[in-house]
């Protein structure tokens, strides 16, 4: 029986977090034990350009997210785990898509504006050409369903365009990839409700206030004591009466990470109008921290050991470049490359 190929990456443009996990992570667990999948999965370093970073910061974020996927359950044996800068084909077969995608389609892309308000100062073509680059990570491996959070739906939707285009002009060679989402998941900030969940911090949240930005995010590896205190700060106001945005968030975070009897006594106190914050706040900190405790003691073991995490990652370049090099000379051959 043919397997389904699935492909997806995250940035590598720091410390992951919980939208991170629930939106992606958490689904590529279950799907690289399926045996009915073939998956492919990556740090994706290269769109990590696209935002500012620090070159003598972007190799630790490299590592750290890799030990970031370990602890929270991939195997590379039970899939194809590399980084995307080491299988140079990947930059190669998005220069072809680029000549292939009109601009204004990737110009209309939400991430694109959102990106560009949020980064002002640096608004480059990379940021732009983002949606390209990830129609190619996808199509690389013939990619057939692609586990994302809600925020890169349009992004899938437009490697689907990517894959139709390529097909009609240079005759069948990818499938046209859907996305793979069990629920339109989107974890918002804990400070800004109305934004989501982001490892870099949004503009309006950085300017002067310091590390207040990261306030808005639970990374994985927070600590219990900052996993009480960001909660504890969380935005909950609303309109008298109202439901807030920031209620629904942390309603929804419990639904994940809580309890039975947590969800159901919370659920009934939000009905009945008679949810405290402060007790819900205390109780998600609790689940939240407790359900973390495995990965943050893995996460800190792997990177002790920083030697196996490159050889992980050398490996699987190595057996996704092996796929890589036979799909790019299908796409020479059929666009006349050679
Ligand atoms: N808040 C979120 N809720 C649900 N899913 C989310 N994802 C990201 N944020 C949330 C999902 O995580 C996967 C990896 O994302 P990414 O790092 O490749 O890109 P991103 O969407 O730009 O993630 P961030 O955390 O917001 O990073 P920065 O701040 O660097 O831009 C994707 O499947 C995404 O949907």
């Amino acid at each position: 029986m043919k397997k389904e190929i699935i492909v997806a990456g995250i940035r590598a443009s720091g410390k992951l977090h919980i939208g991170n996990y629930l939106g992606a992570l958490k689904q590529f667990v279950e799907l690289q034990n399926d045996p009915a999948k073939d998956c492919y999965f990556f740090i994706a370093d290269l769109h990590g350009l696209t935002t500012p970073f620090e070159p003598s910061d972007l190799s630790k974020t490299i590592l750290d997210v890799t030990a970031a996927y370990l602890a929270a359950g991939i195997d590379p044996d039970k899939c194809v785990f590399f980084p995307q800068s080491q299988v140079l084909e990947h930059a190669q077969l998005a220069w072809i898509f680029n000549c292939l995608l009109p601009l204004g389609e990737l110009e209309r892309m939400t991430q694109y504006k959102d990106k560009a308000r949020q980064h002002k100062e640096n608004i480059n073509a990379g940021l732009l050409t983002y949606p390209a680059l990830m129609a190619a990570d996808i199509l690389m491996y013939k990619g057939e369903a692609v586990p994302v959070g809600e925020d890169q739906v349009q992004h899938v939707e437009l490697a689907r365009v990517v894959a139709r285009k390529f097909n009609n002009r240079f005759g069948k060679t990818f499938p046209e990839p859907k996305t793979f989402l069990r629920e339109p998941l989107r974890i918002m900030s804990l400070a800004d409700p109305d934004k989501k969940m982001s490892k870099t911090p949004h503009q309006s949240l950085r300017s002067g206030a310091g590390q207040a930005g990261d306030d808005g995010c639970i990374f994985l590896d927070d600590t219990p004591l900052e996993i009480h205190r960001k909660l504890k700060k969380a935005v909950t106001a609303s309109e008298s009466g109202k439901k807030s945005p920031g209620e629904e968030n942390l309603m929804l975070l419990l639904a994940h990470f809580g309890k039975t009897d947590g969800i159901r006594h919370f659920t009934e106190a939000q009905n009945s109008g008679t949810l405290k914050y402060s007790e819900l706040k205390q109780a998600l900190a609790e689940s939240i921290s407790e359900y973390f405790t495995p990965f943050r003691e893995k996460k800190k073991e792997l990177l002790a050991r920083p030697e196996y995490l490159a050889r992980v990652l050398a490996q699987g370049a190595a057996k996704a470049a092996q796929i890589a090099r036979e799909t790019m000379l299908e796409v020479k051959e059929k666009i006349g490359l050679v």
